[in-house]
């Protein structure tokens, strides 16, 4: 496989970056963990440790949680007049567009994701977002409802109080966005936790919102690892709300946590294993295009990813054929230069879990297209894998990889495919190519996901709700689906004196 090296590609002219801000971010300041310990952060291209960040546990906790609490219950941030509140999430966004080469070079250097991708999308997607949610702001308002009896009745709509947010490291920046944007517009104060894996820019644009006015206590994050940092957090008696994403099982966890503390609600994105259709009458050479897309974006490493890819057998020769090719063409290198398609996975645990779902998919029988084999001696880097022959009872086929593996089924009819799509523990996402409108109605309709992409993959706007059926989750996040999880609705009754009016 193809290997990119600085001779093929392009280099980039890397903008200058720097890890300014290592340490938890509490009532507006930055400061050290209270054990005083701290925890390596590494650049995934190498493996090599680029920071030592303050390792939080259940004592930083508190102190945030306490921060958090008085800011919500004291002020001002909840009070202060919407508007005042939008202006500051605009003047935030501006901020963040100022700085958008060093957050995205920050991001590569310690996510492994291609760096063009993360200026070009991931940076401004957050900015994108926090626009979204400054617009809803000062638009989030209760009912007048008529009522029987003599009674004036009007809900209103309250921010629910402190949220605990519990965030993974596969775009650490957009998930900073779809849990702080929300709960920030309704009024709402923050104890966020980042994913051990990426605490380094959470802290870069939080220190943004900080000089975009957000007043200290509102916005507090502890870096750190699940067991120490996320299990306090999601058990907390002072915590209102929890937001979770990340894996299935972990998610059961918080669940439970939530439930054995105060039963705050929760919302969850979990896990998914998305299929991607592609139907006799699809254009061949797009859908192939597609279905790389859906699956190898970000290394493979997204929840959404289009991980079941259903070709039908008219077409499935062509497809595979050219799926094969489309993967060998795939760039893969230092994430950094122009041009790479394709940097290394997060870290070893996520690289050997990888690796093993390789060796399963070998072990049961499906045909080994390409790749199967790590990249390089050094960092995390995979080979575009791409699997054949795939059947539904495979560990490959049932699982969640995260990496960048295709898997490959053949179906016959519609009926059968949308039986083979929905019999999987997840509901996440699903991709449909066809040309035929009553095809596209059908699987619309049919298949159990919480969103459905035709002749598209991955288009994320921040006024499209996203969040899944069965074990993928609960709730949805973006568009104004999110800002339910942030409110509380009051119901106000007062007897009318003179009902004629
Ligand atoms: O997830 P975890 P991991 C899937 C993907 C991946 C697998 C494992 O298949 O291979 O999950 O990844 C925090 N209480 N997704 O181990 O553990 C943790 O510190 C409270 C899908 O990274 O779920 C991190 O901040 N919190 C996914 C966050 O939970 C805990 C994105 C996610 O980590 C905790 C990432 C605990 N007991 C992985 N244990 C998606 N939905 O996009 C861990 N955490």
């Amino acid at each position: 496989h193809r290997y990119s090296t600085a001779a093929e590609v392009e280099e980039l002219i890397t903008p200058q970056v720097s890890i300014n801000y290592t340490q938890h971010l509490i009532n507006g300041k930055f400061v050290d963990a209270a054990s005083g310990k701290t925890f390596p952060a590494y650049d995934p291209r190498t493996g090599d440790v680029i920071a030592h960040v303050a390792e939080g546990d259940a004592e930083d906790v508190n102190r945030a949680v306490a921060a958090a609490r008085k800011a919500f219950d004291e002020g001002p941030w909840p009070r202060m007049t919407a508007y005042e509140r939008s202006r500051i999430l605009l003047r935030f966004a501006d901020l963040v567009e100022k700085h958008n080469d060093e957050i995205a070079a920050l991001e590569t250097w310690n996510n492994g994701k291609p760096y063009e991708q993360a200026a070009k999308a991931e940076v401004p997607m957050l900015v994108r977002l926090f626009r979204y949610y400054a617009g809803w702001a000062d638009k989030i308002h209760g009912l007048t409802v008529p009522a029987d009896g003599n009674y004036h009745v009007q809900t209103l709509h309250e921010p629910i109080g402190v949220a605990g947010q519990i965030i993974p490291w596969n775009f650490p920046l957009i998930m900073f966005a779809w849990k702080v944007g929300p709960a920030l517009a309704c009024g709402n104060t923050i104890v966020l936790k980042t994913a051990e894996q990426t605490p380094l820019t959470a802290l870069v644009v939080a220190k943004l919102l900080h000089e975009a006015g957000l007043p200290p206590g509102v916005l507090n994050i502890v870096s750190g690892y699940g067991p120490t940092v996320g299990v306090p957090l999601a058990s907390h008696v002072d915590v209102d709300k929890l937001a979770f994403t990340g894996s299935t099982d972990t998610g059961k966890v918080v669940l439970g946590l939530a439930a054995k503390s105060n039963l705050k609600p929760v919302t969850l994105e979990l896990g998914g294993k998305s299929p991607f259709i592609v139907c006799e009458d699809a254009d061949v050479d797009k859908a192939v295009e597609l279905a790389h897309f859906a699956l190898f974006f970000n290394q493979g490493q997204c929840c959404c990813a289009g991980s079941r890819t259903f070709i039908h057998e008219r077409v499935y020769d062509e497809f595979l054929e050219k799926s094969k090719k489309r993967a060998l063409r795939c760039v893969v290198g230092d994430p950094f230069k122009k041009g790479v398609e394709q940097g290394p996975q997060i870290d070893t645990e996520q690289f050997e879990k990888i690796l093993r779902y390789i060796k399963s998919g070998i072990e049961s029988n499906a045909t080994l297209e390409c790749g199967g084999d790590r990249l390089g001696s050094k960092g995390f880097y995979v080979q575009p894998t791409v699997f054949s022959n795939v059947q539904d009872d495979m560990l490959i086929a049932q699982d969640e990889i995260f990496g960048p593996v295709q898997t490959i089924f053949k179906f016959k009819e519609i009926d059968e495919v949308i039986r083979r799509a929905n019999s999987t523990r997840y509901g996440l996402a699903a991709g449909v190519f066809t040309q035929n409108l009553a095809t596209a109605n059908t699987l619309m309709r049919a298949l159990r996901a919480g969103t459905v992409w035709i002749n598209c993959f991955d288009v994320f706007d921040a006024a499209i709700p996203f969040g899944g059926y069965k074990m993928s989750g609960i709730g949805r996040e973006k568009g104004i689906y999110s800002l339910l999880n942030y409110l509380q609705v009051k119901a106000v009754v007062t007897p009318l004196k003179n009902p004629a009016w």
